[in-house]
């Protein structure tokens, strides 16, 4: 059996954890069985980071290298219905995604004053008095300086917001008219951009990037969509 090791669920969403909701996504779109175990602490993951899975004994941490333990070890390919080329493609898209539009959900989420109180009382209400003023105050640090190593945090908040704002909108164009990514199916990259889009709607109060969103129709009828069709939930 397949342990699916994240955090619990959060903002009405299926993880408050993009990276958790991605592999959750797959698990569920590869129709492989899996049970959740829920941890709250990320420094006991094998890399110090969620999601990771235990499967047999065996730990497999990172979700780039799930994807590719689910290909060789059930022969599950998220992507097996795309060309080359539209692969190279998604792969760029999912790079900016991982690796930028994340950062910039991180900044909203812990460093931006409208949305910090959200997310404090969420993640660390349920701590012991002594812990719940230190053990916040600390995990923010950590993702100040995780943020200024990345690059984005060097940056103020509007340019911030602004680049997000940007890659959005480049992947509400490639998306066009079509229902998913990979045409009719869900591919790697809608279960990424989902788990990234509908993060970036929920979990945050305020903000000029999720306003953005909201506007973006095409963008808010894919969230619904997709969240349905991958998760079995709506978004609320
Ligand atoms: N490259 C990793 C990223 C996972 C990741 O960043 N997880 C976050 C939650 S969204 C985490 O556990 N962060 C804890 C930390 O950095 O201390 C993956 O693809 O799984």
């Amino acid at each position: 059996m397949i342990e699916l090791h994240q955090f619990p669920p959060a903002f009405g969403l299926p993880n408050p954890s993009p990276f958790c909701m991605k592999v959750e996504g797959l698990l569920r779109l590869a129709g492989l069985p899996y049970v959740t175990v829920v941890e709250d602490d990320p420094r006991r993951a094998p890399l110090g980071k969620l999601p990771w899975l235990l499967v047999d004994g065996r730990a497999i941490a990172d979700s780039s290298v799930i994807v590719g333990f689910l290909r060789q070890e059930y022969g599950f390919d998220a992507e097996d219905c795309l060309d080359a080329r539209t692969r190279a493609e998604h792969r760029a898209f999912i790079a900016m995604l991982e690796d930028r539009v994340y950062w910039a959900g991180m900044y909203l989420r812990w460093i931006d004053t409208n949305n910090w109180p959200l997310v404090r009382e969420t993640f660390f209400a349920r701590l012991p008095l002594p812990l719940r003023g230190l053990v916040p105050r600390l995990a923010r640090a950590k993702v100040r300086r995780d943020l200024k190593g990345q690059g984005l945090g060097l940056h103020d908040g509007a340019f911030i917001i602004d680049t997000a704002m940007r890659d959005w909108q480049a992947l509400s164009e490639y998306l066009g008219q079509r229902p998913y990514f990979g045409g009719d199916t869900p591919v790697l990259l809608d279960v990424v951009a989902l788990s990234m889009l509908v993060n970036g709607l929920r979990g945050v109060v305020r903000s000029p990037l999720r306003d953005h969103l909201v506007a973006d129709g095409r963008l808010m009828a894919y969230a619904q969509r997709g969240l349905q069709r991958v998760y079995g939930v709506s978004l609320n």
